[in-house]
Order: C-alpha cells, then sequence, then structure tokens
C-alpha cells in the first residue's frame, strides 16, 4: 500500500545535501517546534527513516519541513531531519532550506531580506540576499552558543589520552584540537574519522553531564568536531563534523561553527565583533561572527551568526510504498 508521496527540493549548502520536503507534512501537536519534534519522533519517524536512509537517501543525508509559525512575529518554522534523527538546529539545513524555499516561492518573507523563523532550538533570525531568482547567500543569526566542558581528558581505548572541550551551539560538539593522539584533520584520512568519532562520541556523552539550561530535551554530546589546518585561501580555521552513525559533513556546519567560536571565545582567543572563516573537510567556506555577549543560564555565552550560500540540484518525487521491503530505509553501519 502507498505510504506516501513526498515531493522534495533537492540542494547542498557548500556540499552537504539538504532535501526540503515540500508535500506530506505531518499535523504534528505541540506550541512550539521543540513540542512539535517530540511528536514528530514519537508518531512519524517512519517518514524521516524513508527520507533519509538508503536506498532513497545516504549516510550523509539530512533534510526539513517547512511549517507555519508558532510564534506570532516568526515567518516560518522548520523541522530537521537526518539520518540521526531530529536536531534542535541545524546551520547548513537552515542556509539550504531557506535558499530553496525562496527560490521555489515557497516562503515569502514579511520583509524582503529578513526572515524569523522558529526552530526546535528556538527562535533564529536569518538575512539573505537575491539576485533575481537566485539566492546569493544566507545569513543565519544562530541560538546562543556556549562552552560547557573545558579540557577533558578522555581516554580513548586503542588510541590513548584525548584532550577535548565540549561546546554547544544548537548542538553539543565534542571539539578536538591537534594533539598527540591526533595530528590534525589534514593528517586523518575520512576513514579515520569515521572510526574514531563514535568512541569519542559514545565515552563524552557517557562522562560528561551536557543538558541545555534551558530545555532539558537538549541533551548529550551527539557530534564530534575534528580541527586542522587550513587548505582554501581566507579560512581561519579548519573542522570535520561527523554526526549520525557515518556521516562527515561536507560544510562546514553551522551549529559546528557557532560552538567552535563560542570555544574560542570562551578561551580568549576570539572577541565581540571578530569574524571566522571557517572551512569543511572539501574546504567550503562559511564565515562565522561572534555578534553579541550573552548568558545560556550561569554560563557565558555568544550570539553568532553564520553565513554561507546552497545550490538546488533537482526536484525529486519519492514515493514510499510499504510493499517495497525498504520502504522505511536502511542503513549499512
Ligand atoms: O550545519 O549545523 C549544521 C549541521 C549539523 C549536522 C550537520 N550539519
Amino acid at each position: 500500500m502507498l505510504k506516501g508521496t513526498f515531493f522534495c527540493v533537492d540542494a547542498h549548502t557548500c556540499g552537504n545535501p539538504v532535501r526540503l520536503v515540500t508535500s506530506g507534512h505531518p499535523d504534528l501537536k505541540g506550541r512550539t517546534m521543540s513540542e512539535k519534534r517530540q511528536d514528530f519522533l514519537a508518531q512519524y519517524d517512519w517518514i524521516r527513516k524513508a527520507l533519509m536512509f538508503e536506498p532513497r537517501g545516504h549516510d550523509m543525508m539530512s533534510g526539513a519541513f517547512l511549517y507555519p509559525p508558532c510564534s506570532d512575529n516568526a515567518d516560518a518554522a522548520i523541522l530537521f531531519i537526518e539520518t540521526s534523527g531530529c536536531l534542535p538546529m541545524c546551520g547548513h539545513g537552515t542556509i539550504g532550506t531557506i535558499t530553496a524555499a525562496l527560490e521555489s516561492g515557497l516562503l515569502t518573507p514579511k520583509t524582503p531580506g529578513q526572515l524569523t523563523i522558529d526552530v526546535p532550538a528556538g527562535q533564529i533570525k536569518v538575512q539573505y540576499q537575491q539576485s533575481g531568482a537566485k539566492v546569493d547567500w544566507v545569513k543565519i543569526f544562530n541560538v546562543p552558543a556556549y562552552l560547557a566542558h573545558k579540557d577533558v581528558v578522555l581516554d580513548i581505548p586503542g588510541l590513548g589520552p584525548l584532550k577535548i572541550d565540549v561546546s554547544y551551539g544548537g548542538n553539543y560538539y565534542a571539539i578536538v584540537d591537534p594533539q598527540a593522539n591526533f595530528p590534525g584533520l589534514r593528517h586523518w584520512s575520512a576513514g579515520d574519522i569515521l572510526r574514531w568519532s563514535p568512541i569519542v562520541r559514545e565515552i563524552a556523552h557517557r562522562e560528561l553531564n551536557c543538558v541545555h539550561p534551558d530545555d532539558p530535551t537538549v541533551n548529550g554530546v551527539s557530534h564530534v568536531l575534528w580541527t586542522g589546518d587550513t587548505i582554501s585561501e581566507g579560512s581561519n580555521g579548519a573542522n570535520a563534523v561527523f554526526y549520525g552513525d557515518k556521516a562527515i559533513d561536507r560544510s562546514p556546519c553551522g551549529t559546528g561553527t557557532s560552538a567552535r567560536l563560542a570555544q574560542l571565545y570562551s578561551r580568549g582567543e576570539l572577541k565581540v565583533g571578530d569574524e571566522y572563516t571557517h572551512e569543511s573537510i572539501i574546504g567550503s567556506q562559511f564565515v562565522g561572527r561572534i555578534e553579541a555577549a550573552t548568558k545560556v543560564g550561569e554560563f557565558d555565552a555568544i550570539m553568532p551568526s553564520i553565513k554561507g550560500w546552497a545550490r538546488i540540484t533537482g526536484h525529486n518525487a519519492i514515493t514510499v510504498d510499504d510493499d517495497d521491503p525498504y520502504a522505511f530505509g536502511f542503513q549499512v553501519v
């Protein structure tokens, strides 16, 4: 029996996929996107699995649904979906969603060039520049970011001690800078990152308490951010973010860049007003900026912004038929 046909605009943000689902939205219960996210996970997770996992998606697949706003002042709301679940916030996903939605006429801002968007992690502001049909860039004013744990040494079986920080930028990131047991991102293969990240994440998740002071449903180390030397002109730093079970972000990662800005701010290496061009494993770039200082609970925090670009790659009508043994997807982990 046909469970549904989902029309999608497929795009990528600086190399990482974004599948904007434009039909088949389930009617979600809840007043906020955080509550709606919980409802989606409880009742409709089959849609995420069908659209993100193989054979319709792949390890890196990530996407979004646009919803009507939850708050009076917002233009729209976003529910993020990806292989690992529904992220509270996704930077590359937002840049891709806004670009694809504006270029497809799916989003009409109250004020051209500006948007207010409800996301599960809170509310974000967006600026963008459009030339004719094309969106040139999107700048996200992300949720507050803060350094949650500093200089924690984890004992990684087979690798040895690894010093990490944990920083929040919409998700919690274990950040690993080059050191004795990690020579730096450019000296490791993608296979090395895929091999060690799940172990680092599991140990960090087990040993470190990370619960967002304003929303306890946002908790736990979910991503690992490895840093290293830059390869692109103008970059201030490079990173590779591991997420899901087997994914390395091809974009510089919006929430990861926000977390990195908060870490560098807390360590006194960046200050309010500083820009930081962050590159990805493939050398694509986001421009991060520390817009202001703020607080998250007891923690000193920053208001980060992230600027990047996205391109539409195609249009897709995806059918999910439970006559297909792989209707709800699979992963090879
Ligand atoms: O851009 O925030 C991001 C992100 C999270 C996971 C993959 N990309």
